[in-house]
């Protein structure tokens, strides 16, 4: 018995690219969605499994979009004329899905009851049950209810699949709270399919097996890396074997470039930066994409993989800092537009989406001064102690004041404020420390 776990496939959305130069790579970004929805059903009809389990969010919005829809009935019956079963329970962002379908059904798909626990029986071709399937759909954009609480298998002969939405967090009540060890607890269920985090990941690996299979294909940098569905296989004994089957057609990636890491060789203009960028982004085409820890795979990669989405972060401390801190222009975009007109035409597209300038100033010496000099030195020490310790930083966030979400939810993003994220906080406290020493060099 086999069947693959996927969530958050969010059809009707596409990747946050806005960019007018892209031309005939505009579809890959349009459609990388589509096609990553597309490729979970050719696998599932590669491999026969007996059923595909979706854990919510299959739709991007709740008013649906009818090309979403349309798609979505089309490749269902797919999977129809092979006999494949599909179960849903609808996530936050679907909560009506079922309740007023533009296209009937197919017949293979069911999907789970927004009121109670639904059950589903999968038989094989002798009328014997192979496996059964529970799950609860959301009420609305946010549910409070415990729902692991009504999964209540009647025995563990067969393998019992529980299809689950959500953030696993007991605080949270917008998003089915409860915990690793709540589910943990519920001893005759087999697997809980979850859904909601968009990263994949196995929380526990013995019965029950709890997992997210994340979601199949990211749509901006804050959905970094390789995105896929899990196929599970059940043998004789009702134990598991987890394989991850990649899907995106585009990987978002981070890609450090430290001005410092050549020495002898740092890069002096704008030229010398982009030809450093351009070498690392050899390096990225040539790297095996990383998929998620603990997990193997079967599938070759470069088959899936048709390019990357970038980040980059150009950091260390040099003399081109001052060509960024004396441009009027937007050096960033100009950097773009060049990385773009050649990356595009590699192997595999190197899209150049957004640069994150983090230079810091040249300061004659500043390993000695770290040591020698005890105003700086404090300050530095000062500076890790605001990284690190929660209280400190809880009263340095105050003082950031209103403008700030320290405690945000991706789900429910306030635009009206900032967004406090790790990495912001440490960029600031970063920016702090530097413009106050580099102040004080300039006294001397
Ligand atoms: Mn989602």
């Amino acid at each position: 018995m086999k069947f693959i776990h996927s969530a958050d496939i969010h059809l009707g959305s596409m990747l946050n690219v806005y960019d007018e130069n892209l031309k005939e790579y505009s579809d890959v970004f349009r459609n990388a969605v589509y096609d990553a929805f597309k490729k979970i059903i050719d696998y599932a009809i590669d491999i026969k499994v007996n059923f595909l389990i979706i854990s919510g969010d299959l739709y991007d919005r709740d008013g649906k979009s009818i090309k979403a829809n349309s798609f979505f009935n089309l490749q269902c019956r797919r999977l129809l004329n092979e006999n494949i079963n599909v179960y849903i329970a609808a996530g936050n962002h679907d909560p009506f899905v079922g309740k007023r379908e533009i296209f009937n059904l197919p017949e293979n798909v069911f999907i789970c009851s927004s009121e109670e626990c639904s059950e589903f029986e999968m038989k094989d071709e002798y009328s014997n049950i192979i496996a059964r399937v529970y799950g609860n759909s959301y009420r609305g954009k946010s549910d409070s209810r415990k729902l692991y609480n009504s999964y209540n298998p009647v025995d563990d002969n067969v393998f019992n699949v529980a299809i689950l939405h959500t953030e696993l967090n007991p605080n949270n009540f917008n998003y089915v709270p409860c915990t690793l060890e709540n589910l943990k607890s519920k001893k005759k269920m087999s697997y809980w399919a979850l859904g909601h985090i968009h990263k994949c990941r196995i929380l526990n690996d013995i019965q029950p097996v709890v997992a997210y299979s994340g979601m199949p294909q990211g749509r901006d940098i804050g959905e970094e890396g390789i995105g896929g569905c899990l196929l599970v296989e059940v043998n004789e004994v009702n134990k598991p074997s987890i394989e991850f089957l990649p899907t995106s057609s585009v990987v978002w990636k981070r890609v450090e470039v430290d001005i410092n890491e050549v020495t002898d060789n740092q890069p002096k203009n704008l030229t010398e930066l982009i030809n450093l960028m351009e070498s690392k982004a050899q390096h990225i085409i040539n790297q095996l994409e990383n998929i998620p820890s603990g997990l193997h795979t079967n599938v070759d990669l470069n088959g899936i993989v048709k390019g990357y989405a970038i980040r980059w972060i150009i950091k260390g401390r040099g003399s081109i800092n001052t060509i960024f801190e004396d441009s009027e222009d937007d050096l960033e975009e100009i950097i773009k537009e060049n990385l773009n007109s050649k990356l595009m035409n590699y192997s595999k597209f190197i899209y150049t989406d957004s640069i994150d300038v983090r230079l810091e100033k040249e300061i004659f010496n500043i390993e000695g001064l770290k040591n020698d000099n005890t105003i700086v030195k404090e300050i530095y020490e000062l500076c890790d102690e605001f990284s690190e310790k929660d209280d400190l930083r809880k009263g340095i966030i105050a003082t950031f004041g209103q403008v700030w979400e320290s405690n945000y939810d991706m789900e429910n993003i306030n635009y009206l404020k900032m967004q406090l994220d790790e990495d912001t906080f440490q960029e600031i406290l970063r920016k702090a420390r530097e413009l106050i020493i580099y102040s004080l060099m300039e006294e001397k």
